[in-house]
C-alpha cells in the first residue's frame, strides 16, 4: 500500500489545520505515522486518497451504524437540501425526529436538539446544577463526555490516546467540583456521597464505556448509582452519545434496565451530521429557557438536514429484525476474536457491548481505565498497522471502540478475522 497522497495532505493540512486535523485523535499520535487522508465511503468500505480501500471499523467513531452513503439517507438529505439548509426557525422535522427519540428513550418526556455530543452534555451539567441548586458532579476516569471544561478530569478518548490527565486552558476553580472515580468502583461512589452527599448535583457515566476502549459496567453497577444518587437527592445523567441506537432501537439503560433523571444522545441521531440531544422528565426539562432559567441556544440547533438524516436513520433502525444480522455478525467476530486469541496463544481480551467491540492486549480482564492504561497499546500500533496495510480499518487508538455496521458483510467479518490472525501471528 501507497500512501503518498494523504502525506502530502497531511503536510499541507499541518500548515493551516493544527495537528492537521480538526480532532485529535485522527491524527494517528497513538499509533504513529501519518494519518489517512479519506475521500470517499460507501457500506462497510472507505477508500483513501491514494485509492486504498479498507473495511472501515471506525466508522466515524458511532454514527454510521447503516454504513457510508446509505441510498435512502442521501436520497432523503437530497430532497431535503432543495427546501432549504437552516432558517432560525422551527421545522416539522424537528418534531418528528424528537418523537422517535422519545420512541425509544420514553423517560426523555421533553427532548433539546443541539449540534454535537459535547454540547449535550455541557447543556446537561448546567441544568442539573440549575435544578439543585448544587455545585459537585461525580464522573468516572476513562468516560470522555466530549470536551467541556468540567469533565476533561481523567478523560477517555483524545486525552487518554495523547496520555493527558486533563487539558490546560481549564482553570482550576472550574474542575475543583468534579469528582473522577474509578470506573466500576462502588466503594469510590460511596465514599464521594459521604463526603460530599448534599453537594453533588450529578453522578454522569456512559452506561458502557466506550472511550477508553469498551468497558462494560459490572453486574448492578448502574442501579446502584441510581439508588443512591435518588437517596441523596442528586440526578443521573446517563450518556448515550455512543451507546445510544448501538445494542438495539434504545440504548445502555434498555439493556441493564435502569432509568436516568436526563439522558443525552448524539452521532447516530444525527445519521452522520452533527446532532447532539439531551432530554428527560418535564419537570427537569422546563428549566431550560425560553420555559425556564437555565439558558441553552444554538443557531444551528435543529437543523433540517441534520434533523432529516437522523429521522431516516431512526425509521431503518426502527424497522423490526434491524439488528438481528447486525448483533449475529458481532457475535462472530466477538467469538472469532476470542478464537484467535486461544490459538495464536496471545493475550487478548474482547470487550463487546451490542455493536462495539475493542480488543485489549492484557493478560487480565479489563474493567476500568487503569487496566485499559496498562493494557499493550505499544503492541496495538503495531497490530493498527499490520491491519490496515490488510485492509482493515481501526480506530487509531487502544482506546477507542470499533464500530460495526449494518453494512459489514459476513464476508468483511471473515477478511477482518483472517487479518487479525495473520497479524497475532507475526513476531510480537
Ligand atoms: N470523541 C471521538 C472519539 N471517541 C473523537 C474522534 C476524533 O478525535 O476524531
Amino acid at each position: 500500500m501507497i500512501f503518498n497522497q494523504s502525506k502530502m495532505l497531511f503536510q499541507e493540512a499541518s500548515e493551516c489545520l493544527v495537528g492537521g486535523v480538526n480532532s485529535p485523535v485522527r491524527a494517528f499520535n497513538s499509533v504513529g505515522g501519518n494519518p489517512l487522508f479519506i475521500q470517499s465511503g460507501r457500506g462497510s468500505t472507505i477508500v483513501d486518497v491514494d485509492g486504498n480501500e479498507y473495511i472501515d471499523y471506525v466508522g466515524s467513531y458511532g454514527p454510521l451504524i447503516l454504513g457510508h452513503c446509505h441510498p435512502k439517507v442521501v436520497e432523503d438529505l437530497k430532497s431535503t437540501i432543495e427546501l432549504g439548509t437552516t432558517f432560525g426557525a422551527t421545522t416539522k422535522n424537528e418534531i418528528k425526529l424528537a418523537r422517535l427519540v422519545q420512541e425509544a428513550f420514553p423517560h426523555m418526556e421533553m427532548v433539546r436538539f443541539v449540534n454535537s455530543g459535547t454540547e449535550a452534555i455541557l447543556s446537561a451539567l448546567r441544568l442539573v446544577r440549575g435544578i439543585t441548586g448544587r455545585k459537585k458532579i461525580i464522573k468516572f476516569s476513562g468516560c470522555y463526555h466530549g470536551h467541556c471544561d468540567a469533565l476533561l478530569v481523567q478523560g477517555g478518548s483524545g486525552v487518554m490516546t495523547l496520555g493527558m490527565s486533563g487539558s490546560a486552558g481549564v482553570p482550576e476553580s472550574t474542575v475543583e467540583n468534579t469528582i473522577s472515580i474509578p470506573y466500576n468502583d462502588r466503594a469510590s461512589i460511596e465514599k464521594a456521597f459521604e463526603d460530599y452527599g448534599q453537594e453533588i448535583a450529578a453522578v454522569i457515566i456512559e452506561p458502557v464505556a466506550g472511550n477508553m476502549g469498551v468497558i462494560p459496567p459490572e453486574a448492578g453497577f448502574l442501579q446502584f448509582i441510581r439508588e443512591i444518587t435518588t437517596q441523596n437527592g442528586a440526578l443521573f445523567v446517563i450518556d448515550e452519545v455512543m451507546t445510544g441506537f448501538r445494542p438495539g432501537f434504545g440504548g445502555a439503560q434498555h439493556v441493564y434496565d435502569v432509568e436516568p433523571d436526563i439522558t443525552c444522545l448524539g452521532k447516530i441521531i444525527g445519521g452522520g451530521l452533527p446532532v447532539g440531544a439531551y432530554g428527560g422528565k418535564k419537570k427537569f426539562m422546563e428549566m431550560i429557557a425560553p420555559l425556564g432559567p437555565v439558558y441553552q441556544a444554538g443557531t444551528l440547533s435543529g437543523n433540517p438536514l441534520a434533523m432529516q438524516a437522523g429521522i431516516t436513520t431512526l425509521e431503518l433502525l426502527k424497522q423490526p429484525g434491524a439488528y438481528d444480522a447486525l448483533l449475529k455478525k458481532v457475535d462472530r467476530l466477538e467469538e472469532g476474536l476470542n478464537a484467535i486469541s486461544k490459538r495464536t496463544g496471545r493475550a487478548m481480551q474482547v470487550n463487546r457491548f451490542g455493536s462495539m467491540i475493542c480488543v485489549f492486549f492484557s493478560e487480565t480482564p479489563v474493567r476500568n481505565y487503569k487496566d485499559a492504561k496498562a493494557s499493550d497499546s505499544a503492541y496495538f500500533s503495531k497490530f493498527f498497522w499490520g491491519l490496515l496495510k490488510a485492509g482493515v480499518s481501526l480506530p487509531p487508538s487502544a482506546f477507542e471502540a470499533w464500530f460495526v455496521s449494518m453494512a459489514h458483510t459476513d464476508e468483511d467479518i471473515e477478511r477482518t478475522l483472517e487479518a487479525v490472525e495473520g497479524q497475532l501471528r507475526m513476531e510480537a
